[in-house]
């Protein structure tokens, strides 16, 4: 099977997850992000995840390729388990993890921000969406303070540096896929229990964290 992504994306770290977990290949294609044709001869539009799975076809949808790849051996993993205060906190930090984060992958070692092209694409797309990136750089200390705020109310939710509700749910996709999603910026301070959570998490799933490069 292959997984086609971009390598920054959220959506694409929570398709990437379940195969990690699951000790199932997976070869990864990480395409430019001014490509528009592949994924739209693929599902219709530009969107990534998309699987391509052994028959042909195409899957689109992180959660929906999550559920399917959980099903595939007969042995799930993913309970049901929901903490609803930990959904609130996570849209609740949408916006600032998007202006910390956005203006930062795009100067990052990402395979789809190889070309200028690519960059531009990017920066034009989401500047419509959060506004000047260089503005939102200016303020990274003034939304650093808030995020390490925030962490700290995180901290508490978290019941196993394994499973944020003790056993694996879909909790921890969209937990981790944010905590990845931090690792591009630089001087976020993770309460102990939120770092053990994003590293053993990283390592079980097999995505790496971006804290080498993060700026
Ligand atoms: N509901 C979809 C959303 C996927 C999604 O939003 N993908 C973004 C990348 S993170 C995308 O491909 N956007 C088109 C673009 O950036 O041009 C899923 O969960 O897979």
């Amino acid at each position: 099977m292959k997984l086609h992504i971009y390598d920054h994306c959220p959506q694409c770290v929570i398709a990437r997850m379940i195969f990690g977990l699951k000790g199932i290949p997976v070869t990864l294609n990480i395409l430019p992000h001014d490509d528009v044709d592949t994924p739209t001869a693929m599902i219709g539009k530009k969107m990534l995840p998309v699987l391509e799975k052994e028959d042909g076809s195409f899957m689109p949808q992180s959660m929906d390729i999550v559920h399917w790849i959980e099903r595939l051996d007969g042995q799930p993993i993913v309970t049901q388990r929901h903490n609803a205060q930990l959904q609130t906190w996570l849209s609740d930090h949408r916006c600032l993890i998007d202006s910390l984060v956005l203006p930062r992958v795009v100067s990052l070692a990402f395979g789809e921000f190889e070309s200028e092209s690519a960059q531009q694409y990017f920066i034009a797309s989401k500047q419509h969406i959060i506004g000047d990136f260089s503005e939102h750089l200016q303020q990274t200390d003034h939304y650093l303070e808030q995020l390490n705020q925030a962490l700290l109310q995180l901290e508490p939710m978290i019941l196993s540096e394994r499973a944020v509700n003790g056993d694996l749910s879909e909790d921890d996709f969209h937990l981790f896929a944010m905590l990845r999603e931090l690792s591009s910026v630089k001087d976020v301070v993770y309460p102990a229990k939120v770092d053990a959570y994003r590293r053993k998490l990283a390592s079980l799933s097999d995505v790496p964290l971006n804290d080498e490069q993060a700026i």
